[in-house]
């Protein structure tokens, strides 16, 4: 049996990874260290199935928690840690950037000086792997062509793409300077079940549903590389089972679509789903609004170090898989009503008062 530390997996790409992991994997236990901020939700793993259930542990807490974590280093004989805790929302970086640092700077050194010490003492030592999963916004913004490559300087805009890349360095340093076995993955936008609704996706698909206002930022052709989530936990698998330690690895679905594109999409497809004889209405909705300070014009990954050293590439479609996404979000209605708490109403007035171009 192998037994691996993921951190943050009551978030989204967690919650899909642990699913997705243990299910693949019947001889992985997974220990999951989650603090529950408002994006974090136990219930997503309620309904596993008992035999995968069996091999999946909560423990709630904080990864800036020294203490705890030492009680689980030196409790646990881990194969690996999978760090995906992190404040994960530009815009929430923008409007309070001092949790970010708390966290993803913070808490990720705490969690790397732990990890070190338990590594140093374990009989472990040449399996064990701490990867830590990354985005692609630390590089900044490409122009209207080229892509990042896992050789593009770091220039992040925001409060939390710096949040991030102050994160890989600290990785970077404990493998160049204590031989942590660490690997960094910096991935480009995920969507998919389980994401919390401040996010463009299921924040549209949501606004679609309760016929309210879907917010576009600036001009609206802002362009990202969109990912399915289980394309990049398979992608992350490969990374654990087959990366090189001290390596970093580029993850992207080669999908890039404008912010209006993806909205305009959401829109036909629920209008078809809901039946509507007007393909036009849910389009009526878009309201442009200002920018988000310091937003980044594009995103696109060069996924080919991943592809041509450890044999992975996307395998679902953006088309499709946002179809699935969609009936994923309307099949889980009570999930959306459950995280659309008083915490979120007050996020949705902050965020977006005032704010008419
Ligand atoms: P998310 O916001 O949905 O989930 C983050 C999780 O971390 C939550 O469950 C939260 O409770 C937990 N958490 C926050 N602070 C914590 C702390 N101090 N201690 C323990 N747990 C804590 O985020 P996500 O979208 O699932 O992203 C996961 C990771 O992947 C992040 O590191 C993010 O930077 C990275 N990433 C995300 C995307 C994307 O498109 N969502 C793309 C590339 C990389
Ligand atoms: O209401 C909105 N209107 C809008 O136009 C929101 C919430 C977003 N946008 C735009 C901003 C971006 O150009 O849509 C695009 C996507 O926005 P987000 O979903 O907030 O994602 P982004 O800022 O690109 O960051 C995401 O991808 C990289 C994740 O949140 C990060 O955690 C990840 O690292």
């Amino acid at each position: 049996m192998k037994t691996y530390l993921v951190t943050g997996g009551a978030g989204f790409i967690g919650t899909n990874f642990i699913r997705h992991a243990l299910t693949l994997n019947s001889d992985w236990r997974i220990i999951n260290l989650d603090v529950l901020t408002y994006a974090g939700n136990p219930a997503n793993f309620e309904d596993l199935p008992p035999d995968v259930a069996k091999r999946y542990v909560f423990i709630p807490g904080d990864i800036q928690d020294k203490h705890l974590l030492d009680g689980v280093f030196s409790k646990e004989d881990l194969d690996g840690v999978i760090h995906f805790a992190a404040e994960s929302h530009v815009d929430r970086s923008i409007l309070g950037p001092e949790a970010f640092v708390q966290t993803n700077v913070v808490g990720t050194f705490t969690l790397l000086q732990r990890c070190l010490e338990h590594w140093k003492s374990s009989n472990n030592k040449e399996d064990f792997r701490f990867l830590h999963v990354s985005t692609d916004e630390v590089y900044g913004s490409l122009g209207s062509d080229g892509y990042f490559t896992e050789n593009t300087p770091y220039d992040p805009s925001s409060p939390y793409s710096a949040s991030k890349a102050s994160a890989d360095h600290f990785v970077k340093a404990y493998h160049r300077t204590f031989g942590l076995p660490a690997v960094i993955t910096n991935c480009s936008n995920n969507y998919g079940p389980y994401q919390f609704p401040e996010k463009l996706i299921p924040l549209i698909i949501s606004n679609i549903l309760a016929h309210k206002p879907l917010p576009i930022y600036g001009d609206g052709k802002n362009v990202r590389d969109w990912l399915y989530v289980i394309d990049h936990c398979e992608a992350l698998l490969a990374v654990l089972n087959k990366g090189k330690p001290g390596e970093t690895y580029n993850i992207g679905g080669g999908a890039e679509r404008e912010n209006i594109q993806i909205v305009h999409t959401l829109c036909d497809i629920l209008d078809n789903r809901l039946g509507s004889t007007d393909n036009g209405t849910s389009r009526e909705l878009i309201t442009y609004i200002s920018d988000r300070p310091g937003h980044d014009r594009r995103y696109a990954i060069d996924a080919g170090k991943i592809k041509q050293e450890l044999g992975w590439s996307p395998r679902y479609r953006f088309e499709e898989a946002l179809e699935d996404t969609v009936d994923w979000y309307l099949q889980n209605t009570s999930w959306v009503d459950s995280v659309q708490s008083g915490e979120y109403l007050k996020w949705i007035e902050k965020n977006y008062h005032d704010r008419q171009s």
